[in-house]
């Protein structure tokens, strides 16, 4: 046995405007999730659903982009997230959009911190002042360094759950002209789809690492809008020129060599806009690398 892992399905969706990411965590189980798991030989628990209001049931909230409802989910998966950990076990978060990171970041450095790899087109570092869209999804990891809604920066436990140096972005190339600015000044360290363009996801994730030494702890946070969209077209924000699915693949399979992944979000996987699951069948192959599948 190689330890035990627990699934945590947050079907939300209220932190973007698509409909159909909801479905996300059924669309990833479907897939085969937990039998891919099982085989390489952890034991999984499937913890269910964390119950998520149901949009058309929030009118009264739309103007403040749900933001009352979001905080009561993330404070549900901070929960779930801590008493895996305190368990023994790794999580694996199953979006839902990626605002549940605020959650399930916050509750696996309830007790200790650690090293956050974001796999993202976007960089998820707006502010209620810098975003365009107002959408929360776009926010998270700016509320997890402590900046934005102070309702969400509390969420578990009061101010940042992570400093600049505990994160590095994977993956990025669509930024709002503000995020881009805060991004440049905030001490995270940011691959660019252009730096693995030039260098090769191999050195640029192994620098990466390097930047997350001081972490023996590493929560991967896998937005799935990262990866071409010809390849995972089942997500509301597609940006053009992603990673390819086997750069996807190298990037767990270099963090499964570390031995040092704790937890897991799979987020931002919408069914209604995928073709055939093909979107979930892709991120639950990347999870069974990441979890230790070699090809040799
Ligand atoms: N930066 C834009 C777009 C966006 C962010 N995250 C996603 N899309 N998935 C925003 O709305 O903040
Ligand atoms: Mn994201
Ligand atoms: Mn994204």
């Amino acid at each position: 046995m190689k330890g035990q892992v627990q699934i945590i399905g947050v079907p939300m969706d209220l932190g973007q405007l698509h409909r159909g990411v909801d479905m996300g965590p059924g669309a990833i189980r479907y897939a085969g999730l937990l039998g891919r798991l099982a085989r390489l030989g952890y034991q999984v628990h499937d913890r269910g659903n964390l119950p998520v209001p149901v949009r058309d049931s929030l009118a009264d909230q739309q103007e403040q982009n749900y933001l009352p409802a979001i905080r009561q989910v993330c404070e549900a998966t901070y929960r779930s997230g801590r008493e895996a950990l305190e368990q023994g076990a790794i999580p694996v978060f199953l979006g839902g959009d990626h605002s549940i990171a605020i959650g399930s970041i916050g509750g696996v450095t309830h007790s200790a911190p650690a090293g956050v790899i974001w796999i993202d087109a976007h960089g998820d570092f707006n502010t209620p002042q810098t975003s365009d869209s107002g959408n929360i999804h776009g926010m998270p990891l700016a509320v997890l360094l402590g900046e934005g809604f102070p309702e969400l920066v509390d969420v578990g436990r009061p101010g940042a759950k992570l400093v600049p140096g505990d994160v590095v972005l994977i993956g990025i190339r669509d930024l709002d002209p503000a995020e881009r600015s805060r991004l440049k000044q905030s001490g995270i360290g940011v691959f660019t789809m252009r730096d693995i363009d030039e260098r090769g996801m191999a050195v640029v994730l192994k620098e990466a690492l390097k930047k997350l030494g001081h972490r023996q702890r590493l929560h991967v946070s896998l937005d799935v809008d990262a990866l071409e969209p010809h390849e995972a077209p089942g997500v509301g924000t597609p940006s053009p020129g992603g990673l390819t699915y086997r750069e996807a693949q190298l990037v767990m399979e270099i963090l499964a060599d570390t031995r040092r992944v704790a937890s897991l979000d799979i987020v931002e996987i919408n069914p209604i806009l995928d073709d055939r699951n093909q979107t979930a069948q892709i991120a639950v192959a990347l999870a069974a690398s990441l979890f230790g599948k070699r090809i040799l």
